[in-house]
């Protein structure tokens, strides 16, 4: 038979169990308030352990059985403590998935991808051909002193062809060069022939209307070497245009003037936007010029110290630009500027 008070400590260990279900029960929910049931009846100090410090006075067989029953509410409470921490967690978890979830069925988002400027890829066109010739590609500065732009390429102070380009001076013997041949003189004065160089690069003159901008491109050509004729410079001329616009657009010839070349030409190309027909890009002539070409100057060597009765070389320059609107059927030059990204993304 149990005694007095094992049955007592039972009953009482029985009622502090209904007593902290109820508790628990009522913060189904709030974690913290669960935390704090824990401690009530399950800590050190807590409401179970209270129990075992009756053990002492129980019987040794008694002694068992409380040991039992206090450890069995103790398991229970437990168990039903954690359970409910376990489940609050889970909501939780599931809550906080179903905020992030993402649907990985949407499409992607594009990033914008930008592209080469026409006038850029015309230019790396140009590039890729003279390459395929054997040319080097060279670079000079923008910023130019007048000696390479004007004065080394036989065009004295006084000489009537500097108001051939309205130029955009710095100092008064500094500018924004007005075209890319001060790059044949740096160039020339760097190595020895043979030579054969293509450098492409911006320019500045005070124009503006359809056909003309105040900033341009220019890609500059020249070959030196023993026995260079006219010739080589209009079969170099012919594959490249015809390479850059297929073999069926005509070309032409026109004797010019540069200080710099003798004899000079400028070419033309049939007017890809009429046809020849006549139009405001071509001012009705039908034709378009691309391009000043001639052969060296035996003054030009003499300023880059190269012997003239040796050496021979053509040399020419070609407006990027106007490439760019013959290729892509553009009619007026200053589109290229605006950056309407409209326009560019056509390309
Ligand atoms: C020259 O600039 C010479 N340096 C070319 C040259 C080089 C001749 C080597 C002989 C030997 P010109 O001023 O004609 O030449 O310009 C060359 C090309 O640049 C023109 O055919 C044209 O296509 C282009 N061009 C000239 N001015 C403008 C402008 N304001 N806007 C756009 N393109 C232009």
């Amino acid at each position: 038979m149990p005694g007095r008070a094992l049955l007592d400590m039972k009953s009482r260990l029985d009622g502090l169990l209904k007593e902290a279900v109820v508790c628990v029960e009522g913060a189904a929910v709030d974690k913290d308030a669960l935390l704090d049931i824990k401690v009530r009846y399950l800590g050190r100090k807590g409401g179970v352990s209270s129990f075992l410090k009756e053990l002492a006075s129980l019987s040794a067989e008694e002694r068992k059985a409380a040991g039992e029953a206090i450890n069995q509410v103790k398991d229970s409470l437990e168990g039903l403590i954690e359970g409910r921490l376990a489940a609050l967690e889970e909501r939780a978890r599931t809550l906080a998935l179903e905020k992030e979830r993402l649907d990985v069925t949407l499409p992607g988002r594009r990033f914008p991808l930008g592209r080469r400027h026409p006038v850029m890829q015309v230019m790396a066109e140009i590039e890729a051909i003279f390459r395929g010739l054997g040319f080097d590609v060279a670079e000079g500065p923008e910023i130019e002193h007048d000696y390479y732009n004007f004065e080394a390429l036989n065009i004295p102070k006084d000489h009537p062809a500097r108001d051939m380009q309205d130029t955009f001076y710095v100092t008064e013997d500094v500018l924004l060069r007005t075209h890319t041949s001060p790059v044949q003189i740096r160039e020339m004065k760097r190595v020895k022939p043979p030579v054969r160089i293509i450098a492409p690069g911006t320019v500045y003159r005070k124009d503006s209307d359809v056909t003309h901008t105040p900033m341009f491109h220019q890609v500059e050509v020249f070959m030196v070497d023993e026995g260079v004729t006219f010739a080589h410079l209009k079969g170099v001329l012919t594959q490249f245009l015809q390479g850059l616009f297929g073999t069926d657009t005509p070309l032409r010839f026109r004797p010019s003037f540069f200080p710099f070349t003798e004899p000079s030409a400028e070419v033309d190309i049939r007017c890809v936007i009429c046809k020849g027909a006549g139009c405001r890009v071509c001012k009705a002539s039908g034709w378009l010029e691309i391009l000043g070409a001639g052969m060296i100057h035996p003054e030009v060597f003499k300023s880059v110290g190269y012997d003239y009765e040796r050496w021979s070389g053509f040399a020419f320059g070609l407006g990027v630009e106007r490439i760019a609107m013959l290729k892509y059927g553009i009619d007026d030059l200053r589109l290229l500027f605006e950056n309407d990204l409209r326009f560019l993304r056509q390309f």
